[in-house]
C-alpha cells in the first residue's frame, strides 16, 4: 500500500532566491568596512569583497541545503509512521475522495473486506463491498459530511455478508481537507463492536425467551397479544387465548429424571409449534405450561375445533430417550374481546379455565366464565391464608388406622394433616399440601405434624392403650432441604417416644431424585431406631431397581392399583407380582385405599400383612382414633360405624367383619 498524498518539497527555486538574497545582504553588509580597512586598490578590494561574498553565499548555500535533507528526512518518516499505523491499527480506517471512492484503507479493513490487501481497496466504492441499503446509507452520510463540513461521530452501521454472518461496527467519519482547508472526500475510522453486539442480542433475546425451548416468554407474549388485540380491535375480531398445562408432569421428572423431562418439554413445543400457523402465538410461561395466542378468529366453533386437534396431536405418543412417553393436557380459554381487553387479564382468566380443566377430568379443555373468577378469587385467597393458618392453629392431624388383614388388629396409625378452615371448614389435603410445598412453608408445617404425632403417640401409650406406631408422611423439601435426621432426633428427644414407635412414610417419587443422597439420609433415619416405608408404591415406573438399596421396612401399595381389584385381572395381577416382590425382599406390604370386602378378600388370599383404608376406618380426629384403639376392638367394621373425616369418595356402607 502506498500513500498517495503529496507532502510539498522545499524546492532548489527557493533555495537559490534564498541564496542570492542572503549573499547580496551580506555582501552590503561587509562591502563598505572593507573599502575603508584595505588600503586604496580598487582591484584588491573588489577581490576581497568576491571572496568574503562568496564564501558567505557557500555557507547559506550548505545551510539550506542542510535543512532541505532535515525535511526531506522528516517527511519519509511521517510517511512511515502512516504506512505502520494503518498497517496494524486493528480498526477499519479509510480516506476516501469526493467521488466517495476509497483512496487508502488500513489492514484491518482489507480483512475486515476480505481483501488480500488494502490495495485492492483503491478506487473502490461501499457497493462494491457492502450490500446496497449498506452502501446507499454510507453514500448519503458521507455526501452530507462534504456538502456541511460536519462529522458525524459514532454511527452504528451493520451488514449482513452474502454468507448469512452479520457484523456490525463504530463508526466516526470526518471531512478530509486539504491544507488549504478545502474539502477533498472523507475519512474515518471504525470499530468492529460485532462480539459487544451479539452479546447484547443475546441478552436482549434472553431477556424476551425461554432458555429451554426457545420460545417467547411472559413479557414477549404479553407484548405480541397486545398487537394481536390492536388488529382484531380494528378488524372486529377476536383473540383467543389457550393457556396450556401438560398433565402429571412431575411424574416424567419423577420417572425418568429432568433430562428426559426438558427432552419432553421441547418436544411438545416442536409440536405445538407445527400446530399453528405463522401468525400464531407459541410462548411457555415456564414449567409444563404454555400459551397459545390466536389472533383474528371469528368465533368459538374455531377455537373448539384448534384446541381439540391440539390435545389429539400430543395425546401421540412421544418417544424421548429411547422411551416412548404418553403425555395429555388440559387447556383453558379466554377470549378477547368477551372475556377481556388486556392481556394480563386473558391469561389470568385462561388460567382459572386451565385450573378448572385439571380440576373436572384433565386432557379437556375449558372455557372462561365468570363464576370461574371466584373460584380463582378463592383459592388466591385459600393462599393468603395458608400463611396464617400455622399461627392460628388451624391445622390438624387426623390419624388413618393400618391394620393386620387376617385380624383386624390396629398395629398403626397414619397420621394425615388437615386444614380447618373458619369459613370453609375442613379442606381437602389436595387442595392445600401442593400450595404448602410452593409456598416452601411444608418444612416447617411437616415438622409440626410430625411434633403432633409423636406426642399424641406418646400420650396413648402413657394412657395404657396397646402400642401401636406411628406413620408421619415426610415431603421432598423436607427431605431433601432441611436437615431431616436432626429434626426427627430432635422431635423424639423433646416428646420422648421411643423410636421403635415411629416410621416416615416418603412417596416413591420422591426417593427416586437423587439415589445416593436418598440412601444416605435414610441410613441416617435407620440408625435412630425408626422404621420407613415406601408410599404410593407402583406409581413410578423406575423404582425396583431402588427397592433393594434402600433400607425400607416396608411398602405401601397404591390405591389407584386396589380400585380395579377383582374387576381387572391386571390390577390383580400387578398386587399379587408386588406382594411377591415385598415378600423377596423381607418387606412388608401395607395395601392403602381397601374399601371392599372382596379386595379385603383377595388381599387375605395373597397373604398380604396389613391394609388401610374405608373397609376398616377412615382418618379420625385424635381423640375418635383413641376411643378405637382404646375399644380394642379388633376387626372390620362398617364405614358408617365411624365418624368420616369428609373426604372420603361416595360409595356403598360396607359390611362387617369380624
Ligand atoms: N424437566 C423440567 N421440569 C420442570 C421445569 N420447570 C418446572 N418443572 C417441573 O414441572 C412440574 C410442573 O408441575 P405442575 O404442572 O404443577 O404439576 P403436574 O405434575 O404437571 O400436574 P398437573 O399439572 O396438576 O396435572 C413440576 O414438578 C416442576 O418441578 C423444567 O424446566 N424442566
Ligand atoms: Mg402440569
Amino acid at each position: 500500500m502506498k500513500w498517495q498524498g503529496r507532502i510539498p518539497p522545499v524546492t532548489n527555486v527557493v533555495i537559490a532566491i534564498s541564496a542570492t538574497l542572503a549573499g547580496i545582504i551580506i555582501a552590503l553588509r561587509f562591502a563598505p568596512s572593507t573599502l575603508t580597512h584595505e588600503n586604496w586598490s580598487y582591484a584588491s578590494g573588489t577581490s576581497s569583497l568576491s571572496i568574503v561574498a562568496i564564501g558567505v553565499l557557500t555557507l547559506i548555500v550548505v545551510g539550506l541545503l542542510f535543512l532541505k535533507s532535515l525535511g526531506a528526512r522528516r517527511y519519509p518518516r511521517e510517511r512511515e509512521l502512516l504506512e505502520v499505523f494503518l498497517e496494524h491499527i486493528p480498526d477499519n480506517v479509510y480516506f476516501k475522495d469526493r467521488d466517495s471512492r476509497f483512496v487508502c484503507i488500513s489492514r484491518a479493513m482489507a480483512d475486515y473486506f476480505g481483501l488480500a490487501g488494502p490495495e485492492q481497496a483503491l478506487g473502490k466504492t461501499d457497493s462494491d463491498i457492502f450490500s446496497s441499503g449498506h452502501a446507499d446509507q454510507a453514500l448519503a452520510d458521507e455526501q452530507e459530511i462534504m456538502r456541511t463540513g460536519q462529522s458525524k461521530i459514532g454511527l452504528e452501521e451493520k451488514e449482513t455478508w452474502p454468507d448469512g454472518h452479520e457484523s456490525w461496527a463504530l463508526t466516526t467519519k470526518v471531512p478530509l481537507k486539504n491544507r488549504y482547508g478545502k474539502i477533498i472526500g472523507t475519512m474515518g475510522i471504525s470499530h468492529n463492536i460485532t462480539d459487544r453486539k451479539q452479546a447484547d442480542l443475546r441478552i436482549r433475546y434472553m431477556a424476551l425467551h425461554d432458555a429451554l425451548t426457545g420460545l417467547p416468554n411472559r413479557i414477549l407474549l404479553e407484548d405480541r397479544l397486545t398487537q394481536a388485540i390492536a388488529l382484531a380491535r380494528r378488524n372486529q375480531q377476536s383473540v383467543a387465548v389457550l393457556m396450556l398445562d401438560l398433565d402429571r408432569f412431575k411424574n416424567v421428572n419423577d420417572s425418568f429424571g429432568h433430562y428426559v423431562g426438558d427432552r419432553l418439554l421441547e418436544a411438545v413445543s416442536k409440536r405445538l409449534q407445527a400446530s399453528l400457523r405463522d401468525s400464531d402465538i407459541l410462548a411457555r410461561l415456564g414449567g409444563d405450561e404454555f400459551v397459545i395466542g390466536l389472533p383474528m378468529v371469528a368465533d368459538n366453533r374455531g377455537i373448539e375445533t384448534f384446541a381439540q386437534k391440539v390435545l389429539s396431536k400430543l395425546g401421540e405418543p412421544f418417544r424421548i430417550e429411547g422411551h416412548e412417553l404418553k403425555v395429555s393436557a388440559s387447556i383453558g380459554i379466554s377470549v378477547y374481546p368477551t372475556d377481556g381487553e388486556i392481556p394480563e387479564a386473558l391469561l389470568q382468566f385462561a388460567d382459572a379455565a386451565m385450573y378448572q380443566a385439571k380440576k373436572e377430568r384433565r386432557g379437556i379443555y375449558c372455557f372462561f366464565t365468570p363464576e370461574l373468577t371466584e373460584a380463582t378469587q378463592r383459592r388466591q385467597k385459600l393462599e393468603n391464608d395458608l400463611y396464617q393458618a400455622r399461627a392460628r392453629d388451624e391445622f390438624v392431624v387426623y390419624y388413618q388406622p393400618l391394620v393386620l388383614t387376617n385380624s383386624g388388629r390396629i398395629t398403626g396409625v397414619e397420621a394425615l394433616l388437615r386444614w380447618n378452615h373458619p369459613e370453609e371448614g375442613l379442606i381437602s389435603p389436595n387442595e392445600f399440601i401442593p400450595q404448602l410445598e410452593e409456598l416452601g412453608l411444608i418444612g416447617e408445617v411437616g415438622e409440626w405434624v410430625l411434633r403432633t404425632a409423636c406426642r399424641q403417640n406418646v400420650a396413648w401409650q402413657k394412657e395404657g392403650i396397646p402400642r401401636v406406631r406411628v406413620t408421619v408422611n415426610v415431603s421432598a423439601q423436607q427431605f431433601y432441604r432441611g436437615n431431616i435426621v436432626r429434626t426427627v432426633r430432635r422431635v423424639l428427644r423433646e416428646t420422648g417416644l421411643d423410636p421403635e414407635w415411629l416410621e416416615l412414610e416418603l412417596t416413591e417419587s420422591l426417593t427416586l431424585d437423587d439415589s445416593m443422597t436418598t440412601t444416605k439420609i435414610m441410613q441416617g433415619l435407620k440408625r435412630i431406631g425408626i422404621s420407613l416405608s415406601l408410599d404410593d408404591f407402583g406409581t413410578g415406573w423406575s423404582s425396583l431397581s431402588y427397592l433393594r438399596k434402600f433400607p425400607l421396612d416396608r411398602i405401601k401399595i397404591d390405591r389407584a392399583f386396589m380400585r380395579d381389584i377383582p374387576s381387572e385381572p391386571a390390577a390383580e395381577a400387578v398386587v399379587k407380582s408386588i406382594l411377591s416382590l415385598g415378600r423377596n425382599l423381607g418387606l412388608d406390604c401395607v395395601a392403602e385405599g381397601v374399601e371392599t370386602r372382596q379386595q379385603l378378600d383377595y388381599l387375605q388370599k395373597q397373604k398380604c400383612t396389613e391394609m388401610q383404608g374405608f373397609l376398616f376406618s377412615p382418618a379420625l380426629p385424635s381423640a375418635e382414633c383413641g376411643a378405637l384403639l382404646r375399644s380394642g376392638k379388633a376387626g372390620f367394621v362398617s364405614v358408617s360405624d365411624v365418624q368420616g373425616d369428609g373426604f372420603r369418595a361416595g360409595g356403598p356402607s360396607l359390611s362387617l367383619v369380624s
